[in-house]
């Protein structure tokens, strides 16, 4: 249709090809980058926001999803750079991943910083929301909305954890941002950076003894197949996503796809949000009955991590920034 009213344009009028390329929709595709495939919410999410966008936009954008950091050979924290570079066009990302690059993205790590889901929300939906987004605009990467991969537990093949000391000496598989190293150390583990791909290789052989995740990575990768038979919740930080697009991939587009891309990551977000918190409950039970220990943390030993962990807010307020960390803790206070 684009077409057809493309080539009575240039017979009609003189310098049509200009107006030619204005008028004419061209079919484009993207690279969208993700760490966990659809097996899991957060691939869900590129997979729904590929299909409205699919659908929003008749077909002329296309998102293709590749899952399982397979554009960085595994390296899931590379992805921010990668993106950045263009070697990505779009990822859904975790603040953890892009948190080498982007310290900002810190702020959601800091350990029992994150009481609940409204406070998840306060932030991310608030200035604090707004400054993180700023940051990552700042580096060349253009953010558009987020998802959430959900709050991390605990679990190891050792015994039940309930409190620090329990930690003690345990090899804990985390992520490769320099942060986790730290809180794991101030609460007496042995704490080894590796990635997804890695990890429950790691976990199968014993060369770690636990490792931390939301329930949903917890339940669809069936850690508990892998010796992990003890679980703690103790939602020690909350794992956002992060809709976001290359610079300059970005600044190719025409406004009206530009609003359509970061509409479609706004409702796809929303939806997975939703589904993830939904699905809670359920894949907790799931994992249950599959017979994992599960322990809960009363006050007193919530506060007993909290305070073992004081000294990574000393290393690392400062490198987020003292203003974002007062306004995320506000909005909190507020929510
Ligand atoms: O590597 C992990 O633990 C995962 C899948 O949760 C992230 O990418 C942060």
């Amino acid at each position: 249709m684009t077409a057809f009213r493309c080539s009575r344009l240039t017979t009609v009028l003189a310098g049509a090809a200009l107006l030619c390329t204005a008028v004419t929709a061209q079919a484009r595709e993207f690279s969208v980058s993700t760490v966990l495939s659809d097996a899991f919410p957060w691939g869900q999410a590129a997979e729904k926001w590929a299909e409205l966008v699919e659908e929003r936009s008749e077909g002329r954008i296309t998102l293709r999803v590749y899952p399982n950091s397979q554009l960085v050979a595994g390296d899931q924290t590379r992805e921010f750079s990668a993106m950045r570079q263009g070697l990505i066009d779009m990822a859904i990302g975790s603040t953890i991943n892009w948190s080498p690059q982007v310290p900002e993205l810190n702020l959601f790590s800091l350990p029992f910083f994150m009481p609940d889901n409204a406070a998840v929300d306060a932030v991310t939906g608030g200035e604090a929301g707004e400054m993180i987004f700023d940051a990552i605009e700042s580096r060349g990467v253009v953010p558009l909305a987020w998802g959430e991969n959900g709050f991390r537990q605990l679990s190891n093949s050792k015994g039940p954890i309930d409190e620090p000391a329990d930690l003690d000496g345990l090899k804990i598989r985390v992520v490769g941002s320099p942060l986790f190293q730290d809180t794991f150390t101030a609460l007496g583990a042995n704490p080894t950076q590796m990635s997804w791909a890695d990890a429950k290789p790691a976990l199968t052989t014993g060369a770690v003894d636990g490792q931390e995740n939301p329930l949903s990575v917890f339940d669809v990768a069936r850690i508990d197949q892998v010796g992990q038979q003890h679980l703690t919740l103790w939602n020690y930080m909350n794992d956002p996503l992060i809709f976001a697009v290359n610079e300059r991939v970005w600044s190719t587009l025409p406004e009206e796809d530009q609003e359509l891309l970061r509409q479609a990551a706004i409702d796809a977000g929303e939806w997975e949000i939703a589904m993830t918190r939904e699905e809670e409950s359920e894949r907790l039970a799931a994992i249950q009955e599959r017979g994992v220990q599960v322990v809960e943390l009363n006050g007193e030993q919530h506060q007993a991590f909290v305070e073992a962990t004081q000294s990574v807010y000393e290393q690392w307020v400062p490198q987020i920034g003292e203003d974002l960390v007062d306004t995320a803790r506000d909005a909190i206070e507020a929510r």
